[in-house]
């Protein structure tokens, strides 16, 4: 047990920061096992943030988002989950059962190329009860020449096939280059105006750790649906509205807590 796990348990669940504690502690201990890179305790930070001014529950807006997306995946012909340090760390269950609810394969994609890393994260989604994980066969992967960082490399029969690839907590560029490569594109990113955000088809502004189990609970339900209903949910939502919608949020809840502080603060 490292030290990490020790502390993790002495956290008392009536803190009031229980939550975030319990979340900030899975992507130290991620980190030590290398599942998680050591920019994502950085990259966690940033979303902590945004998340902490959107109240860290999920919006409506954020509802929608979710419906359109699962909608998007049960349609897709070749969906694919790409997964990273760290939402292996924070959703490892989660991914494998939505993995399996919504028959999308899970790809095992990261920004940063570290040895033992993809095996880390292999064996955390195999005992989660993954089976079949894409991206881990390193001598077969292809390289898309619209990216020049590691995520370039795909599995030939994962990303390069998908039609609809899910990209929970991504960096920069890579959104823009599978839209170029025709795929759409679906993000979890709590910062509505990062690129990533802005170039998805649709973003889920939210916390990957509310998204998941939510999606499953969706897809659950959409999976009665008829071919027909999923399309018009798809149709209905609006990406550029999504995003003013989480911005105007971000203002709204300023704005609320700033009246909040001042009732504490004194002149
Ligand atoms: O495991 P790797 O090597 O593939 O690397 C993964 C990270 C996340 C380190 C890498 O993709 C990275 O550096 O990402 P960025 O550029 O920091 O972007 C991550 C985005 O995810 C930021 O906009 C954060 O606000 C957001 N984010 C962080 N934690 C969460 C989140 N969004 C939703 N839920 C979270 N828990």
């Amino acid at each position: 047990m490292s030290p990490n796990e020790n502390f993790y348990h002495e956290i008392p669940e009536d803190h009031p920061r229980y939550l975030s504690l319990k979340y900030r502690h899975k992507i130290i201990e991620g980190m030590e096992k290398l599942i998680v890179a050591e920019a994502g305790l950085i990259a966690h930070g940033r979303g902590e943030c945004f998340d902490y001014i959107f109240g860290e529950k999920t919006n409506e807006n954020a509802k929608k988002a979710i419906e359109a997306a699962v909608a998007l995946l049960l349609l897709a012909k070749h969906p694919v989950i790409s997964v990273n340090g760290n939402t292996a760390a924070l959703c490892a269950k989660e991914l494998v059962n939505f993995s399996n609810v919504a028959n999308a394969q899970l790809e095992v994609n990261l920004f940063y190329a570290k040895e033992g890393r993809i095996e880390a994260i292999k064996a955390l989604l195999e005992n989660a009860g993954a089976k079949n994980i894409l991206g881990i066969k390193e001598d077969i992967m292809i390289e898309i020449q619209e990216l020049s960082s590691n995520r370039r490399k795909v599995d030939p029969h994962g990303i390069k096939l998908a039609d609809v690839v899910f990209v929970p907590l991504e960096d920069g560029d890579r959104t823009e280059a599978l839209k170029k490569l025709g795929k759409k594109v679906i993000a979890v990113d709590l910062n509505p105006i990062s690129r990533t955000s802005i170039w998805a088809d649709i973003t889920i502004v939210d916390n990957i750790v509310r998204v998941l189990p939510k999606m499953i609970e969706i897809a659950k339900k959409q999976k009665k649906l008829k071919k027909g209903e999923l399309q018009k949910i798809i149709k209905l939502f609006n990406n550029k509205k999504n995003i003013q919608d989480a911005l105007d949020l971000i203002i709204k809840h300023i704005e609320k807590q700033k009246k909040e502080a001042f009732k504490i603060l004194k002149d």
